[in-house]
């Protein structure tokens, strides 16, 4: 290959038939990786983490390897595709590896051992029974007692101590890899992913964070104050950052759990989903096939039968799984599967409808060329399934019978409360996950600083404190999912405010007028078939084509998510009045 490309230039056929071929072999080994990756996942052993290490090598090998040979044809005029998919060959990967195989092999081994780690990860109290995180979590949402509070977030926070030294080392090698592809570092390949300069990538993100941190100051300052007349000074003070463990979840990343602490006086809904779901005797199969009938309202066909079969929905007695919720594409074409360890509650019907906003994204896409297969950019991806679920209103479970009447509209600021509590709190997490990891890959944040990075970031995006004091000693981001299982983070940032402006554009498709937290799509057709035509386009296109076919504009706004909560912010303003709001933070 090296000898002809050195004989003669380059020519348009070759690399037509060097993209076709390219497809053919990482197509075979993408699918060999996500099965081994799927058994390693519901059962995880030192074996099946094996397995996948060396699944995932081939890949990583394969997609480096094909990245650089696809540089020598650089300089011709190419097919618009053929050039797309030349350039998708460079950013298809979140983990490029060094061209040494050692080194590879290295990096998968520390790749799939730290999400093993996770997966596994259990808090095993002096004298008392091993919690894991499904136990840990339930703790976080219910109890309002600050010292089982403060035990259970410390708890967790045992588990990711271990993974220190291996991120230092995948976040050395990460970047051998990427800088072998050309890019500055592992961050600056990540940012290379969305259509534009990554500079301009970055600026984008300060844009819309600058459109919407008004209303999540907002709410963390009316939280504030309610919290601080729940627990006293003590625990949560009138004014300054909010203590991470008073939020009802393990990484304070949503508040919903709390609803009950800041529900509004005179304007609370007075329904629970969960309580109604409990109510209803769903079991988790039902859950999910709530979620499947939303879609088939829309227009969408049902999910296979081996959907039903090879999904997994509860989390298995026998064996350590990684209960993270995720949606799987075995072979691309119809064997979807989704894994998740779902419990009957309001939150876990919300991730149902998330994870199936993938499966069914990954059906439409399916007869685009394998490159394509994929979301206009990862943040829509992440989208489609909770733009679904903006439209479970009450209204919505009225109709199918899992509430008996919907709330008067006094109640709507309750409503509007609760969603924010997840919706608008998620923002700023949404956004320093990766502001953390794009500062370490670039070594702005040495390993020396891990920690400490960390809480200046969690400080200055969420106005969060940690409740005792945090040492380089701890690894608190390798408590987080995504960092050890190496997800890119910035996506469910622009999930947030995508997800918004797509409903807003949706809810115009199927011809609802009045306010955007009112409208549900559910049985609409007009806009199921707009959905679809952006979900079929895959990844052929820039992104900005895609959000213009479903909603006439190129831009991701803000907007939306600001006209949907317009009616609480008034509410806010109200209850804010005389607070003084705001926080004060140091670092970066
Ligand atoms: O990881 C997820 C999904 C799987 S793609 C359940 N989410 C983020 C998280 O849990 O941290 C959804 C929202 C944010
Ligand atoms: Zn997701």
């Amino acid at each position: 290959m090296a000898a002809a490309s050195e004989t003669h230039a380059p020519t348009v056929e070759e690399a037509q038939a060097f993209v076709t071929a390219a497809e053919e072999r990482l197509l075979r080994l993408w699918i060999d990786a996500e099965r081994a990756a799927w058994v390693q996942s519901t059962f995880i052993t030192t074996d099946t983490e094996t397995i996948a290490a060396q699944a995932y090598e081939k890949v990583i090998a394969a997609n480096v390897e094909l990245a650089k040979e696809a540089t020598r044809f650089k300089d011709l005029e190419l097919p618009a595709e053929v050039a797309r998919k030349l350039d998708l060959l460079r950013t298809a990967l979140v983990l490029p590896a060094p061209a040494d195989a050692e080194k590879r092999s290295e990096l998968t081994r520390i790749a799939t051992g730290m999400e093993s780690v996770y997966g596994r990860g259990r808090y095993c109290p002096e004298g008392g029974e091993c919690q894991d995180l499904g136990d840990l979590s339930r703790t976080m949402a219910s109890s309002r007692d600050p010292d089982e509070l403060l035990e259970t977030w410390l708890g967790w926070r045992t588990v990711s101590p271990v993974m220190r030294s291996s991120y230092e080392r995948f976040a050395e090698l990460g970047n051998l890899g990427a800088r072998e592809l050309g890019f500055d570092d592992l961050g600056a390949m990540w940012r290379s992913a969305y259509d534009m300069p990554p500079d301009g990538f970055r600026a984008e993100l300060d844009r819309l964070w600058d459109q919407v941190r008004p209303l999540y100051e907002s709410l963390h300052c009316y939280v504030r104050a309610r919290l601080n007349e729940h627990y006293g000074d003590d625990v949560v003070a009138a004014d300054g950052q909010l203590p991470a463990h008073v939020l009802g979840n393990m990484w304070a990343q949503t508040w919903s759990n709390i609803y009950p602490l800041v529900a509004p006086e005179g304007a609370d809904p007075g329904f629970d989903l969960t309580e109604r779901l409990k109510a209803a005797g769903l079991d988790q199969r039902e859950m999910v096939r709530y979620g499947e009938r939303f879609f088939t309202s829309l227009g969408f066909e049902p999910l296979p039968g081996t959907f039903w079969e090879r999904s997994q929905f509860t989390q298995p007695e026998d064996r350590d799984v990684v209960c993270h919720a995720s949606a799987w594409n075995i072979d691309q074409i119809e064997d979807l599967r989704i894994k998740m360890c779902i419990e009957i509650n309001a939150e876990d019907f919300s991730t149902i409808h998330h994870e199936l906003g993938h499966s069914f994204y990954q059906r439409a896409y399916n007869q685009q060329p394998p490159l394509f297969r994929g979301s206009a950019n990862d943040g829509f991806h992440e989208g489609i399934g909770d733009t679904v679920a903006l439209s479970v209103t009450p209204g919505y479970l009225v109709d199918i019978g899992l509430l008996d009447a919907a709330p008067d509209v006094s109640k709507d600021i309750g409503v509007l409360l609760g969603l924010a509590l997840d919706k608008v709190a998620f923002l700023p997490f949404g956004l320093l996950v990766d502001q953390w990891r794009w500062r370490v890959f670039s070594g702005e944040i040495p390993p020396a600083r891990y920690n400490q990075g960390w809480w200046e970031l969690r400080g200055r995006y969420q106005g969060i404190a940690p409740p005792t004091e945090r040492t380089e000693e701890h690894f608190d981001p390798g408590a987080k999912y995504h960092v050890p299982a190496n997800t890119p983070y910035t996506r469910y940032f622009l999930a947030h405010i995508l997800q918004f402006q797509f409903h807003r554009a949706l809810c115009a498709a199927a011809g609802f007028e009045g306010p955007l937290h009112r409208c549900s799509i559910y049985g609409s057709e007009a806009a199921g078939s707009r959905l679809v035509e952006m979900l079929e386009m895959g990844l052929s296109r820039p992104w900005p084509d895609a959000l213009e076919s479903i909603s006439g504009e190129r831009e991701m706004d803000a907007t939306a998510i600001l006209d949907y909560f317009a009616p609480l912010q008034a509410f806010l303003d109200e209850q804010n009045q005389g607070r003084s709001c705001g926080w004060s933070s140091t670092g970066p």
